[in-house]
């Protein structure tokens, strides 16, 4: 069975990854989500990774804060597309997580998407674009669920809106 494979770095990641599961499940496109650590359990990861993949993994999802190295161990462990998800925390408060996961050097790409709440929404919208091109149903849910967003601006604005 395909499946999104997600990883985040520790416990205190998982109520902003909820909001990627929360999407994942609204599609109805099954995933994995595991927490496990680039530094604190490095076997574990790459343990997750291999087995994941030989079940059926068509793209991963990786998110930590701080020094986020997850990302891009997991990139370094299999050939499959890696989104990475930066989270907040810490004195820096996320540009330490954003620069650890996008910097990647040139040949191992981290699909980096934005800090927190935002990038965990959208790592599961681009995990489903990438399911998409090889599935036609979920393909056309996505085009579904923009005509939906474009009609919700049309309805925000018809509210509040002032045209002369
Ligand atoms: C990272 O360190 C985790 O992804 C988390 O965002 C951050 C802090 O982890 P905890 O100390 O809360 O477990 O590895």
């Amino acid at each position: 069975m395909e499946f999104v494979a997600i990883l985040m770095g520790s416990k205190s990641d998982y109520p902003v990854m909820e909001e990627c599961i929360n999407v994942l499940k609204k599609f109805d496109v099954p995933y994995e989500i595991v927490i496990s650590s680039a530094h604190r359990s490095p076997n574990r990861t790459k343990e997750y990774v291999k087995n994941a993949e030989e079940k059926g993994a068509k793209v991963f999802i990786a998110a930590a804060g701080m020094a986020a190295h997850l990302a891009g161990a997991v990139a370094s462990m299999t050939a499959k597309p890696v989104i990475g998800v930066p989270l907040k925390g810490g004195v820096l408060d996320g540009l330490d997580s954003l620069l650890s996961t996008v910097q990647m050097p040139s040949g191992m790409p981290v699909a980096t998407l934005a800090l927190g709440k935002t990038g965990a929404v959208n790592s599961a919208y681009l995990a489903m674009q990438i399911l998409a091109l090889s599935n036609t149903e979920l393909g056309e849910k996505l085009k579904e669920d923009r005509v939906m967003k474009a009609k919700n601006v049309e309805l925000d604005s018809s509210e509040i809106e002032v045209i002369l």
